[in-house]
């Protein structure tokens, strides 16, 4: 795509502005296009969309923010190798020469000495967003090369998609958002769009749905800004325990009779083994209000009313989200949302929801866009790694957990992992800061003999690197990115200022670094060329799109539906000539395929387990309050984290109730230590009424920066986090025990 294509106009000193429609390319739970403002090399600013409504997509803080973010002082703009001691965070500026020279010596002496196995590849954590660009040219040079160990598990999302493989067989379990206006009850189950976004309009539909006369209920350990805006109602939960109330309002249907037989019957099975256990014909516990009032701290007069309600009002949308799931039993919570979705009626219902945590719809979402068929990806795997899978049993076998990196790095073979790493290269991610236990990832990487980061910051794992590659962010590069979990639109990412220093973009480093190796055919295209292969082979574009270069000059394309997508909907309306793809045909409340993996923690119906730093443990005594780690709207994650426009929207504190606070001698802005025997972590206290007693949150993606006591003064969530994972793999992130005490 030629530049000069793109709109452009002049202004008062008489220069020429060039306009240049894009996206910002974070990892965030929408994907807003952007206009650049851009003259001299500089952005100067970044204008919104401007289409009509329902179509206008509304730009969010984070992507106004971009200019700032893009032209940061402290943006790394050469190579730099380490001085200091490793973590120190001392560097002296290399040529790319040198810096090549030294990641080759290293890469082959690892090899050499150590084997493939000591190769240890992290790419994208969160970053997942572009097609081009990122970590795919990594792992493609290192699969030339011969090979290496990585992670598996998807560090957002792994408890929720295990559990709608289990039960659906699909992880495209959500309804585009304008289905909320045939909703008549919205329940935010752990959901609060209104600063995670999940898809740019949600919250405009959600505000619309409520206009509409929807009655909106949220549940959740905080009244969060969401609930805040549009809630009816309030009803906080223990962290960890919503599977509990859940399996409850089940008991109420059973027993008053007002679940959905006739759905159940036809579209489920196993739904007796579950009824069995809600009864407690299996364990003889019988899961009345009563029992999970005890667990959860929701009255059973609130827990059967709002089981009446649910079952009684139609349709309603049951939604539940990903952060509950983080947790150390993550999956049961969205399998028994998605039972409770199947005994109302409402799976495959306009106006209804499936549950299952993803609230995926299947145009332009991103596990879509990854699913180019075999033969026909430029970027296809020839190395000998294998490639994700869908299927559950794959899921959980032995490799390395994204949230055991740090235990794989010390224990190694001797501690069961598959190999001994001796070297670690990595980006798109800043995993020190990002993963569980912090702490533990200083002693693992001060372990090991080599460490190189391509990033755009020094942040809290660049300053683990011995040598650090400086990296071209999204505006100075072409892209195709991926709008999620909810289009329905594709975005293209249009160059629009030239790299700052000696900024190189990540394929561009793989192909140097090729080249140098003796690798052939690595980059045979430029990145007008590839971008135009990927679209071409990729049916997800070709179907919807049929002007590309439109697409680019628009930096959009935007799908009219002739309806709400619905997901399952052909398998409500024709259950016959369209089964579920699961190996019953059907909606699988019993699941014979978690039963045969005969783990204790994935149970084959859905059910309430007690865990490690639950509220029940005996640590509480030492620790007795739950910590919440949501994401923070002024970043993402840890990205954006040194842009002083987006400080100012929110100081970093613990939130904690006024009686916590209070019977500890903690007033709000006193500076206070939240500790357990992970870590310790000082910021100052946030008290209100919007957290309910005995949980405390703290926002993750603050850079963890230990003081020489080991204090860290970040406040990064992940030095108090469990580096542990559930029995379907989710990241348990949301199920640590902590104390507070005001600081000295
Ligand atoms: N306690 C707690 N921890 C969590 C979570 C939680 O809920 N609680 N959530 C988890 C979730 S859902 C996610 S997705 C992860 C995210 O984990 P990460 O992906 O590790 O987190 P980010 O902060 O997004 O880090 C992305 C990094 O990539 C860099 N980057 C951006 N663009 C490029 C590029 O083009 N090339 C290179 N080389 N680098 C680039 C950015 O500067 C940034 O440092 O965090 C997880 N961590
Ligand atoms: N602004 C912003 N938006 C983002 C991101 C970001 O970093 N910043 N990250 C993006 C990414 S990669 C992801 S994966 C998504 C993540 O999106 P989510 O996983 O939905 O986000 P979280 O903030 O972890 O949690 C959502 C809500 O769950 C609540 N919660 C936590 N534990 C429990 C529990 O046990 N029970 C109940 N009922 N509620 C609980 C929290 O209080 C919070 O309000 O967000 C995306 N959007
Ligand atoms: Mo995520």
């Amino acid at each position: 795509m030629n530049r000069h294509e793109f709109k452009s106009y002049t202004d008062a000193s008489g220069d020429t502005v060039r306009v240049v429609p894009t996206t910002s390319a974070f990892d965030c739970g929408g994907r807003c296009p952007i206009h650049l403002h851009v003259k001299d090399n500089r952005i100067l600013r970044v204008e919104g969309d401007d289409a009509p409504e329902p179509q206008q997509l509304r730009t969010c803080l984070r992507c106004r923010a971009f200019k700032q973010y893009v032209h940061h002082p402290k943006r790394l703009l050469y190579p730099q190798k380490r001085v200091g001691a490793r973590g120190e965070g001392r560097f002296e500026r290399i040529s790319w020469d040198e810096a090549y020279n030294l990641f080759i010596r290293e890469l082959n002496h690892v090899r050499d000495t150590y084997g493939h196995g000591a190769i240890f590849l992290a790419t994208g954590g969160g970053y997942l967003a572009s097609l081009h660009h990122g970590g795919l040219a990594s792992t493609r040079l290192l699969n030339r090369y011969g090979g290496y160990v990585t992670h598996y598990g998807n560090i957002s999302s792994e408890g929720a998609v295990w559990a709608s493989l289990t039960q659906y067989g699909s992880v495209m379990v959500g309804h585009s958002r304008e289905d909320m206006l045939n909703s008549k009850l919205i329940i935010l189950w752990g959901w609060d769009p209104a600063r995670m976004i999940s898809g740019t309009n949600t919250m405009y539909h959600l505000i619309r749905a409520k206009e509409n006369g929807a009655k909106i209920i949220a549940i959740d350990p905080r009244y969060h800004d969401t609930a805040a805006t549009v809630a009816d109602e309030w009803i906080p939960v223990y962290p960890g325990t919503d599977t509990a109330l859940m399996v409850a309002m089940a008991h109420v249907m059973i027993r008053e009779n007002l679940h959905d037989k006739e759905f159940l019957d036809r579209y489920t099975t196993g739904f007796g083994a579950f009824s069995d256990y809600v009864l407690g014909k299996e364990d003889g516990i019988e899961k009345t209000p009563a029992w999970a009032a005890e667990i959860c701290g929701v009255d059973a007069s609130v827990i059967e009313r709002l089981a009446r309600e649910y079952a009684a009002t139609k349709p309603a949308a049951l939604m539940d989200c990903q952060g509950p799931a983080r947790s150390a039993m993550g999956e049961q919570y969205n399998r028994c949302a998605s039972t409770l979705c199947a005994m109302t009626g409402n799976v495959g219902r306009p106006g209804g929801s499936a549950g299952g945590g993803l609230m995926g719809i299947p145009i332009g979402h991103m596990f879509r866009m990854s699913a180019i068929p075999p033969g026909k990806n430029p970027f296809e795997l020839d190395g000998p790694n294998v490639k994700g899978t869908l299927d559950i049993r794959l899921r959980v076998q032995k490799r390395i957990h994204i949230n055991t990196l740090w235990d794989a790095m010390l224990e190694g073979t001797a501690g069961g992992y598959p190999s001994d790493i001796q070297m670690m290269w990595s980006m798109c991610n800043n995993y020190v800061n990002q993963i569980g236990n912090a702490n533990k990832a200083d002693r693992a990487l001060k372990k090991l003999r080599f460490i190189a980061v391509n990033e755009l910051f020094m942040t809290a794992t660049a300053r683990y690197a011995d040598l650090l590659l400086p990296v071209t962010s999204a505006a100075e590069r072409s892209d195709f990115t991926r709008p999620w979990p909810s289009g329905p639109y594709f975005t293209a990412m249009n160059k629009a200022v030239e790299p700052p220093g000696e900024c190189k973009s990540d394929l561009e480093i793989a192909s140097e670094l090729a080249e140098r190796l003796g690798i052939d055919n690595f980059n045979p295209h430029t990145e007008e060329e590839w971008l135009k292969i990927l679209f071409d082979n990729n049916p997800e574009y070709t179907t919807h799109i049929d002007d590309y270069d439109a697409f680019r000059k628009n930096g959009i394309h935007r799908v009219e539906l002739p309806e709400p997508i619905v997901a399952f909907k052909e398998q409500i309306e024709d259950i016959e000539n369209n089964p579920f793809p699961t190996p019953s045909g059907k909606i699988e409340i019993l699941s014979q395929r978690a039963a045969d993996l005969q783990n204790p923690a994935c149970p084959p119906i859905p059910s309430h387990m007690p865990t490690a730093e639950d509220r029940f443990d005996p640590m509480t005594r030492d620790y007795p309050l739950q910590l919440l780690t949501p994401h923070p709207k002024n970043r993402v994650h840890s990205e954006l984290y040194l842009v002083e426009w987006l400080r100012e929207v929110e100081e970093h504190r613990v939130w904690i109730n006024s009686a916590d606070g209070h019977s500890r001698g903690i007033e709000t802005g006193d500076e206070v230590l939240v500790y357990n025997e992970r870590g310790t972590v000082r910021l100052p206290a946030f008290l209100t009424e919007r957290i309910m007693p005995g949980v405390v949150a703290i926002f993750e993606g603050a850079w963890y920066q230990p003081d020489e006591t080991g204090v860290d003064r970040g406040a990064c969530a992940n030095t108090l986090t469990r580096d542990a994972y559930s029995g379907g793999g989710a990241c348990v992130m949301n199920t640590s025990l902590v104390e507070v005490k005001k600081a000295e």
